[in-house]
């Protein structure tokens, strides 16, 4: 096992013995939702992935250790401190680690200490994409990178339209990652199930999406595989609502010259204070969605189909 990785006791004996794991990320619990709702979304999540038959990985650096696996103490340490832990992608692991720093880990971190730990389901909310203006700013998010290169099936709820959809869909294409919709031929926008944009494939069953990761995997293809499951529709936000709170956003971001690491939480932040809290719910029900159909993936994933 690489020196530098500790996996939780419950991890480490589901992992010797075959059982289904799903990998969760903690930037969400400490720069993507407020203090309380981000620890017991996270437990929540956690007690989620459990009641569908699989053991959760919640991944994080903690004095510098890569963490597969977090205790409810750590989970509550994180979600207290927020926004003053490192939001940790790939470019911040080596000074962290070797600091003995705390990290958050984004969707790019955790699949890197997921791959480390031989884990191969991560569920989340959203991903990092191509930023709106990035022709000019070049944000373009790692964890588009990360899919091209590391092995795991990553499961969300799309991304939201804080970032360029099309662009961020031609990238993946550009990368050779499957976007698959779960349900869905079209790209659903996080809050809502719609975007108007396609997805490459449709995929109705857990069982599908394990055949598909499996074949990547057999044939040596380098890289993981993007899920996209939209929104519950009871939950699903009325897109006029959301779109001019993300446009808002988005402007006042700009116009304050926020930039790099910092625009994702700030939008973040911003979108759920104009919403009134309302985002804040949906941003809860999808997680907890997608943690339903991580468990049943990776416990799909062991079996033969
Ligand atoms: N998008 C969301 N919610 C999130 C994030 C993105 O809707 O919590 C977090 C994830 O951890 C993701 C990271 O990996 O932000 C991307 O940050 P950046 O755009 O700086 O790469
Ligand atoms: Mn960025």
């Amino acid at each position: 096992m690489n020196k530098y990785l500790d996996l939780s006791p419950e991890v480490a004996e589901a992992l010797a013995g075959g059982k289904p794991v799903v990998a969760l990320e903690s930037t969400i619990i400490s720069h993507g939702m407020p203090y309380p709702q981000n620890v017991e979304t996270a437990l929540l999540v956690e007690k989620t992935i459990r009641d569908g038959g699989a053991v959760p990985a919640t991944i994080a650096i903690i004095g510098g250790r890569l963490k597969a696996g977090l205790t409810p103490a750590e989970i509550e340490y994180l979600g207290k401190k927020g926004r003053a832990v490192a939001k940790a992608s790939r470019r911040d692991l080596p000074v962290l680690v070797a600091r003995g720093d705390d990290g958050a880990t984004t969707v790019t971190t955790t699949m890197i200490i997921a791959a480390l730990a031989g884990i191969k389901v991560f569920a989340t909310g959203g991903i990092g994409g191509v930023h709106r203006g990035a022709e000019t700013t070049m944000d373009i998010s790692a964890d588009l990178e990360e899919l091209a290169m590391t092995p795991v099936m990553v499961i969300c709820a799309g991304a939201k339209s804080i970032l360029d959809l099309g662009l961020t869909l031609e990238y993946l294409e550009t990368k050779g990652v499957p976007v698959i919709g779960y349900g869905t031929e079209e790209l659903p926008a996080f809050y809502t199930r719609r975007s108007g944009f396609k997805v490459d494939y449709r995929v109705d069953t857990p069982e599908e999406l394990a055949a598909a990761f499996r074949a990547k995997m057999e044939m040596g293809l380098r890289g993981g595989m993007l899920v996209t499951n939209p929104i519950p529709e009871e939950y699903s936000m009325d897109p006029a609502v959301i779109n001019a709170a993300i446009d808002e956003a988005v402007a006042e971001c700009n116009a304050r010259g926020i930039k790099g690491k910092d625009t994702t939480p700030f939008l973040l932040a911003r979108i759920k204070d104009i919403t009134g809290g309302d985002s804040l719910s949906a941003n809860i029900q999808l997680v907890l969605s997608n943690a339903r159909l991580a468990a049943a993936t990776a416990a799909a994933l062991r079996i033969r189909v």
